[in-house]
């Protein structure tokens, strides 16, 4: 189905989610993503909590969302693998009737290496992403060194925002970054050093 052999590129996907059993809906959509042909799973964030953001600004009154960030490496076409999020989103019960509205799971490319794109159905890097902490914070937490293309690094983005995301109590991160390194999965935990 994918095109295995295709170069590989770094891509930056942005989750979401303010309905049903959120961290569980953000943990099955990384392991689903990590599942699709042509795409592996670098590392995923720490979920945080965040007010949802409507076109009115933000909404105490609703749901709020659980967001989180993952890196991948991707032999997929920037089309494919926006195909592959919303066949994910599809499967976890995301439907599409109100833009902006509360939804089981969102799955959002950031970013895809560094290519500019403006097509109808996909603009890269994603124009709204420089102003949402619940990105730019969960990304900074698994890529310190982060930019957002020619609008520069990430943790410089954060510090102009006015707002930020909360910390969920017993969080952990949704993937570890260690499964698609060559290094042995060796859990430190005990270790006195
Ligand atoms: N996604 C939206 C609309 N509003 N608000 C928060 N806090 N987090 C989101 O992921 C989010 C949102 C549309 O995709
Ligand atoms: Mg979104
Ligand atoms: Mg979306």
């Amino acid at each position: 189905m994918s095109d295995a052999t295709g170069p590989v590129t770094r891509a930056v996907v942005a989750l979401g989610s303010n309905l049903g059993a959120r961290d569980e809906l953000l943990r099955d959509a990384v392991a689903a993503l990590d599942a699709v042909a042509g795409v592996t799973v670098v590392s995923a964030s720490t979920p945080v909590s965040s007010v949802a953001l409507t076109p009115e600004g933000p909404d105490e009154t609703r749901p709020e969302y659980l967001n989180a960030v993952a890196l991948v490496e991707t032999s997929l076409d920037p089309i494919a693998l926006l195909d592959a999020l919303q066949s994910i989103e599809s499967d976890h019960g995301r439907t599409r009737n109100v833009r902006w509205g509360d939804r089981t799971l969102d799955l959002d490319l950031v970013a895809f290496g560094d290519l500019e794109l403006e097509t109808e159905r996909l603009t890269l890097p994603h124009p709204r992403a420089a102003e949402r902490a619940f990105v730019l914070e969960p990304w900074s937490e698994i890529d310190e060194e982060a930019r957002l293309g020619s609008l520069g690094r990430v943790t410089d983005l954060i510090a102009a925002l006015p707002d930020r995301t909360h910390p969920v109590p017993g969080a952990t991160r949704l993937h570890d970054g260690r499964r698609a390194s060559s290094a042995p999965a060796v859990r430190d935990e005990g270790a006195t050093a």
